[in-house]
């Protein structure tokens, strides 16, 4: 039995990390106690697995998979109740975006967000390609950090054509077990290049990427960094989730409607059109973001509607 560290996951094989780096395949055998229900894959990236080798070689099969710290999903759609887990154990998850090819959707931030707070994974945006910014982008760009730095998000920006943000990037990353998350083509596997230039991980053609994104990772895998710790490339992803999440605990999760409901007249405040609401006062007075509040009506309509 050796203890080991999932590395990288395709569906039915996983790389596990043992010993002192040493790799072994793995499959998984039997049945696995689900930790949550409706998580269509029972071993992640991320995980700390126990294993046994099987044959020759460095072929092995997983047997159980340890408590995970946290995690964090992906949905099929915004409405899906199944979900996938990206990566466990994480440290620290960022969230790379950018405000021009492409420009990663307000919400999409937002859900993102409500998902590493639901699973207590401390977030940080990184804000990319700073280098094609023009008046609008850049005043765009003030506009997202002055939001998400008050509510307390650390935003970094950053141009890795140019180098920007790379050593502040590095240094928040070492010794950790760090996720890049974010929409397609926002520059995550670059990044990777950058940190570890013999990985020559594929990136994809700045061409290629017109509104949807063609995605050039496709599985999450986890590399270890030259500098101390790991950095988890993640796939470009539409939507990501919480499972189940009650009706009124989704304000819990977007840390400035919290705080503000406190002053809300009925403890069971949704902040939709209830009297004596401080969350709506707040967004009318400008306190909370317009956009930020959008998101959140949004997250709780559809986490209604999925059980109609
Ligand atoms: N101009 C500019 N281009 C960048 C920057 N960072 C990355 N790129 C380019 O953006 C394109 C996409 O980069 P990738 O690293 O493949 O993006 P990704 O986020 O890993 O994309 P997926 O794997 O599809 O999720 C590549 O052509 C990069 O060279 C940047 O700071 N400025
Ligand atoms: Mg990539
Ligand atoms: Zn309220």
């Amino acid at each position: 039995m050796e203890k080991g560290l999932v590395i990288k996951s395709t569906g039915s094989r996983y790389k596990v990390m043992y010993g002192e780096g040493s790799i072994a395949e793995c499959t998984i055998r039997g049945k696995f106690r689900a930790l949550e229900l409706k998580i269509t894959n029972p071993v992640a990236v991320g995980d700390n697995v126990l294993f046994e080798f099987e044959g020759k070689g460095s072929s092995g099969v997983i047997t159980e998979v340890l408590e995970r710290k946290n995690y964090i999903l992906r949905k099929a759609s915004n409405l899906s109740r199944e979900a996938q887990i990206i990566a466990a154990n994480i440290d620290h998850a960022f969230l790379m975006i950018t405000l021009k090819m492409p420009e990663t959707p307000r919400e999409f931030i937002d859900r993102f967000l409500v998902t590493a707070e639901a699973y207590r994974v401390p977030a940080s945006l990184i804000i990319n390609k700073t280098d094609l910014y023009g008046e609008n982008e850049l005043e765009k760009m003030n506009q997202i950090t002055g939001v998400y730095r008050s509510i307390g998000y650390e935003c970094i920006t950053a141009s890795l054509t140019n180098g920007t943000g790379v050593d502040v990037l590095r240094d928040k990353m070492k010794g950790k077990i760090s996720l890049l998350a974010g929409n397609s083509g926002v520059g995550k596997t670059s990044l990777l290049n950058i940190f570890d230039p013999s990985l020559k991980l594929k990136t994809g053609e700045i061409s290629s990427y017109h509104k949807q994104g063609r995605h050039i990772t496709t599985f999450p895998e986890m590399h270890r960094m030259p500098f101390g710790g790991f950095v988890i490339d993640s796939p470009g992803i539409r939507g990501f989730g919480v499972v189940d999440m009650e009706k009124n605990e989704i304000y819990h999760f977007f840390p400035e409607i919290f705080r503000t409901a406190a002053g809300c007249r009925f403890y069971n405040c949704l902040h939709l059109d209830e009297p004596g609401c401080e969350v709506r006062k707040a967004v009318e007075g400008g306190q909370i973001d317009q956009l930020r509040y959008r998101s959140y009506v949004n997250i709780l309509w559809d986490e209604n509607s999925k059980y109609r």
